[in-house]
């Protein structure tokens, strides 16, 4: 540290040096590189700071696919891996979706709509595609008394926009593994 550096440290604006201290010593860097990261989280608000900064501020909006069918109770889905096995939303918990998490209870048969009761999850998430990235936690399955319905809790989603909800299955009875997957969209919080 230099006398001058050393000088304003122990005394800056008595002596009128505060303008020379951005040059001294280490404790400016942090509060500096703290300000750009403020910055920079407002390129990617593209609603103009209307108060969501927490998804904005990581990604630009994205939004969802306006020919997409809204989720209710009653969606489909046929496994797109090999069209063995049929999802069936049974409810869910927001819906429509929101930014967080949502509890599902889902109806797993055959293609031909007969239940499963021998499902193994292989995995459960969500996956949002436009930008790559996974939810932060991944739901339990848990088997509920009616035959081949399940419940999970906490499907996350970490900003809204287009979703994909991600089922990797197995079952005997149905005939092998088969992926589904539901497109959906997580709407403001
Ligand atoms: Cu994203």
């Amino acid at each position: 540290m230099n006398t001058l550096c050393k000088l304003a440290s122990f005394a800056p604006l008595a002596l009128g040096l505060s303008l020379s201290l951005a040059g001294c010593g280490d404790d400016k860097g942090p509060s500096q590189g703290h300000d750009h990261d403020q910055d920079h989280d407002h390129v990617g608000d593209t609603d103009g700071g209307t108060g969501d900064a927490g998804d904005d501020a990581s990604y630009p909006g994205t939004p969802c696919d306006p020919s997409l069918p809204p989720l209710m109770a009653g969606t489909e889905q046929l496994g797109n891996a090999a069209g063995k096995i049929k999802g069936k939303l049974v409810s869910s918990d927001p819906l429509p979706l929101l930014k967080g998490n949502a509890n599902w209870v889902v109806d797993f048969t055959t293609k031909d709509g007969v239940p499963l009761t021998d499902l193994e999850f292989i995995d459960v998430y969500t996956y949002m595609p436009v930008h790559g990235h996974h939810g932060t936690f991944k739901p339990t399955p848990k088997q509920l008394t009616e035959p081949g319905r399940y419940e999970f809790d906490g499907f996350n989603f970490t900003m809204r926009g287009p979703w994909q909800v991600r089922f990797e299955l197995s079952s005997e009875a149905a005939g092998g593994d088969d992926y589904l997957i539901f497109d959906v969209c997580v709407e403001e919080e």
